[in-house]
């Protein structure tokens, strides 16, 4: 690292290692970006800097986030769940670094699948087999849990799906995320063994209290833009005895404002945040109860 990039990397500002491209680079600019964070990359692309909040990006490969954190390289890291917990039961040495805070993007599972024309019911089915994976810790732990004690993991480290033709494994554990891949390749899913999304994760016992009020600045803002995600505002009229009954039906909402109409006495608005996602399903039985003019609008930035 270049001397004048080290120096602009102390100070205090809090370390967040990323990962530089793939899967989870995307969502992760786009959430900090949401949390009105902007990112200037710098031209080597080893680190970039948030201007908002005195936060230096580390932009790594994602297998490299725990131990970095770990060892405090970094002080957080936004990795997968699969990534952290294969690595979290692999080590001797346990991991220094715990879950902040599961951030809702880049879901998964990581499943054994095995080919369709073989039969498959129940874990005992898998005793003796040969399962390609490159989460062998994960697969190892799920199968001890299951009692399915002589089966083996055979690391690979991609293309996992033509293990079974090549006769290397009879089954895989792979991440699966819309099962085109399995499907394409004749294997049907056998098994979920994890559910997997991004994480932010570090060792948060350790931060200096500078460090520590850049945190929480940062959770703030990235809990806000998680619970306006699926969260909407909607509004409607409704007759005034059916306010009880439209409350019960608006999802994740708390107690509804109620406001007068002007010139209706049987009549009145009603406005109300509802944290979860609003359906076709609910808007129907909200007409049903009587409610019209009902709109219902995205919320940009939520702060409770
Ligand atoms: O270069 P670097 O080491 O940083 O990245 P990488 O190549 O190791 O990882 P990357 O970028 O491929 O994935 C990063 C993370 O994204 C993973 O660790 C998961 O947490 C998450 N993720 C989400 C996925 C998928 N979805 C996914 N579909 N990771 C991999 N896949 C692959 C899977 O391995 C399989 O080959 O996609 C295929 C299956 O997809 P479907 O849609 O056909 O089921
Ligand atoms: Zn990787």
């Amino acid at each position: 690292m270049a001397g004048s990039e080290k120096n602009s990397m102390e100070n205090g500002r809090l370390r967040l290692a990323v990962q530089k491209s793939g899967r989870l680079s995307d969502d992760t600019f786009e959430l900090l970006r949401q949390c009105g964070l902007k990112v200037s990359q710098s031209r080597t692309r080893l680190y970039a800097r948030i201007e908002e909040l005195p936060i230096d990006l580390l932009l790594v490969r994602d297998d490299d986030i725990p131990e970095l954190v770990s060892n405090g390289a970094s002080d957080l890291g936004i990795v997968g769940g699969n990534v952290f917990e294969e690595e979290r039961l692999s080590r001797e040495v346990p991991l220094d670094a715990e879950i902040v805070m599961p951030l809702g993007f880049s879901k998964c599972r990581l499943c054994i699948a095995m080919p369709k024309s073989k039969a498959y019911a129940q874990a005992s089915d898998l005793a003796g087999k040969r399962i390609a994976t490159s989460y062998p810790a994960i697969t190892q732990a799920w199968l001890h849990e299951n009692g399915v004690t002589d089966a083996k993991t055979v690391n690979m480290s991609g293309a996992h799906e033509i293990a079974p033709r090549l006769g290397v494994a009879e089954a895989i554990c792979d991440i699966v995320s819309t099962g085109a891949t399995l499907e394409s390749n004749g294997l049907g899913v056998a098994e979920t063994v994890y559910f997997s999304e991004a994480l932010l994760i570090g060792p948060t016992a350790k931060l200096s209290p500078q460090k520590k009020a850049t945190l929480d600045a940062l959770t703030g803002r990235l809990q806000g833009v998680l619970r306006s995600r699926n969260a909407k505002y909607v509004m409607m009229n409704a007759p005034r005895d059916a306010v009880d009954a439209i409350s019960a039906v608006l999802p994740g909402a708390d107690s509804p404002t109620v406001l007068e109409l002007a010139g209706q006495t049987g009549k009145v608005a009603i406005h109300a945040v509802c944290s979860e996602d609003v359906l076709w399903d609910h808007l129907a039985e909200l007409k049903s109860l009587g409610a019209s003019a009902i709109l219902v609008l995205d919320i940009d930035k939520m702060l409770t």
